[in-house]
């Protein structure tokens, strides 16, 4: 007999006290059901902090829920009848609880979106999905905006959030400051002197440590180190990390957003992402904390522009992108890239300095900015011609902020070019000579930079070029591209011969 209670999922990104699913309900007339499964830590081998932390954070958001008088089901991982899958979790609570609906938010993957609307029918129960108003531009506000358009341009879409939401608009309507955007303010390259702050770092307590003997078990064998573990796994905490990136970096956030240093995983980035993507923070919140630092005169405009960009713009619009092309994105290949991932993506064991870097930080910390992402692991994978899918399954696997909503895209689309350009307007190609520039990577280098061929030469500078040559038919006619293939053009046979032998040689080596 059915109770007339509802069951809520809450699913490990979805920890956010006002989720559209817990305000569906009644704490007295709902159980809510949260589960460890085998399944959602498996599906890409996700690197043991990010496991690390979402279970931690789930369990801890569930002794918030129970604090605050709701009734919460939690299944570990290793308790007895875990069948391992949300599906058999689900029904198995099903049976228990017998509710007369279940209520779960819409989910970030596609993946689990299909999984969700087999429930009604195979649970023979009623299943309500409300959507996901934590974003701020819904999924049939993204397809009403894109619909009809032929350019599907961040800006465009960040402009048009800018207006709705009120972010840094004045009251005439003009964006503060007269400009909308202030990125050719913000491409400084790091110094060594400057003063760096660093993340704030949280204790593990008993629940945390208990999740990370639990993963130690259970995924020592998965990529990446569990400890140090010094995530933030609750809200309390996270809000912490915000405040600290408000007061100590936030005013530096432009100016050195596309910079990398060797000795510095940070630099003046909030590694908030984690806590954002699985509901920790809001993003308005967020948002509303930089403005008010912009307002009250503590952060620059450059510096809060870019930043509240990220999120309003970048963030919303990767969604926005990853649902109007679901299915299938995943396996786009505009490029026809076929190449493995090379082994060093998950030791960090090479030469070139800028990689072992961004990789090995990965492999400490679950984290690399958006700089070591789009340019250096992405680049290269780029140049090397590595199949998309690979690099897509090695980034949803190794951050700790990574679901595909929000990976795909920037992996399919920015990264890769693998979308033929919907995402982007020219692929984010760069030579060994783009690196020198943004960071102190070079100066420590096995390779030289400044050479293009030859045992010493930066690998990146010959695979740049013969990367545009040997895509010449899929490139050639994009203008934003015109004069490096004009520069191309201009280099002698002699040259250009011994470039693409470069290349080869280089990428030959690196198959074997
Ligand atoms: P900050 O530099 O401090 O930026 C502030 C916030 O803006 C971030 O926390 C994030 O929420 C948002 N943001 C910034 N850039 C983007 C972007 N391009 N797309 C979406 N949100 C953005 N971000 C993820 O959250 N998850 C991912 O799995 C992910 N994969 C990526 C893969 C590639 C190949 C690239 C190029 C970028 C990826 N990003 C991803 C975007 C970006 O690199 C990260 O959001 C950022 O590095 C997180 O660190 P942070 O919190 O210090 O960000
Ligand atoms: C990423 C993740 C992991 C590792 N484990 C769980 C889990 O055990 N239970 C759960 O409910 N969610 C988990 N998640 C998050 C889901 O994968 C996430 O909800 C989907 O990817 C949709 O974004």
């Amino acid at each position: 007999m059915r109770t007339g209670k509802s069951l809520v999922l809450l699913l490990g990104d979805q920890l956010t006290p006002s989720i559209s699913s817990l305000r569906a309900a009644d704490p007295d007339a709902a159980v809510v059901l949260m589960c460890e499964v085998h399944d959602e830590a498996t599906y890409v081998r996700h690197h043991k902090k990010k496991i690390a932390f979402l279970f931690s954070a789930m369990r801890h958001f569930a002794q918030e829920l129970r604090d605050a008088g709701w009734s919460v089901e939690y299944v570990a991982l290793d308790d007895r009848g875990n069948t391992g899958s949300l599906t058999g979790e689900v029904a198995r609570a099903v049976e228990r609880v017998k509710p007369s609906r279940l209520v779960v938010t819409e989910s970030g993957e596609w993946r689990l979106a299909q999984m969700m609307a087999g429930w009604q029918t195979s649970l023979g129960i009623k299943v309500e999905i409300p959507t996901d108003d934590r974003f701020m531009c819904s999924r049939a506000e993204f397809a009403a905006w894109a619909d009809g358009r032929k350019l599907f341009r961040m800006e465009h879409f960040y402009r048009e959030m800018r207006r709705k939401t009120g972010y840094l608009m004045d009251d005439d309507g003009k964006p503060a400051g007269g400009q909308w955007n202030y990125d050719a303010d913000n491409r400084k390259p790091a110094r060594n002197d400057m003063f760096m702050p660093d993340v704030p770092r949280f204790e593990p307590d008993a629940t945390t440590k208990a999740v990370l003997e639990l993963v130690a078990t259970r995924f020592g064998n998965h990529f990446g180190n569990l400890e140090p573990f010094w995530f933030a796994t609750t809200r309390a905490d996270a809000r912490a990390a915000l405040d600290h990136f408000v007061s100590y970096a936030l005013r530096s956030f432009g100016d050195f957003q596309d910079a990398m240093l060797q000795d510095q995983k940070f630099l003046y980035h909030s590694v908030l992402s984690q806590y954002l993507n699985c509901g920790l923070l809001d993003a308005r919140e967020i948002c509303d904390a930089a403005e008010r630092a912009y307002r009250d005169g503590k952060a620059p405009l450059n510096a809060v522009e870019g930043f509240i960009r990220q999120i309003l713009g970048w963030r919303e619009y990767v969604r926005g992108i990853y649902w109007l092309k679901m299915p299938g994105y995943e396996r786009q290949n505009y490029l026809g890239a076929t190449r493995p991932l090379p082994d060093f993506y998950w030791t960090g064991e090479t030469d070139m300095a800028c990689l072992r870097a961004a990789i090995s930080q990965t492999i400490e910390e679950a984290y690399a900015h958006h700089i070591q992402r789009l340019m250096v692991t992405g680049n290269f994978a780029m140049l090397a011609g590595v199949d998309p899918h690979d690099v897509h399954e090695w980034y949803l696997a190794v951050y700790a902020d990574a679901y595909e909503w929000v990976e795909l895209p920037n992996v399919i689309g920015m990264s890769q070019f693998a979308d033929g350009g919907f995402l982007g307007s020219k692929p984010y190609a760069a030579g060994g000579g783009y690196i020198n520039k943004m960071s102190d990577h070079c100066k420590g280098c096995r390779y030289d930079v400044k050479v293009r061929v030859g045992p010493n030469a930066c690998p990146l500078n010959a695979l740049y070029w013969d990367f545009l040559d040997r895509n010449r038919a899929r490139l050639g006619s994009n203008q934003r591209l015109r004069t490096v293939y004009a520069a191309w053009d201009r280099m002698s046979d002699a040259d250009r011969s011994a470039t693409r032998q470069a290349a080869a040689g280089f990428l030959k080596e690196l198959a074997t």
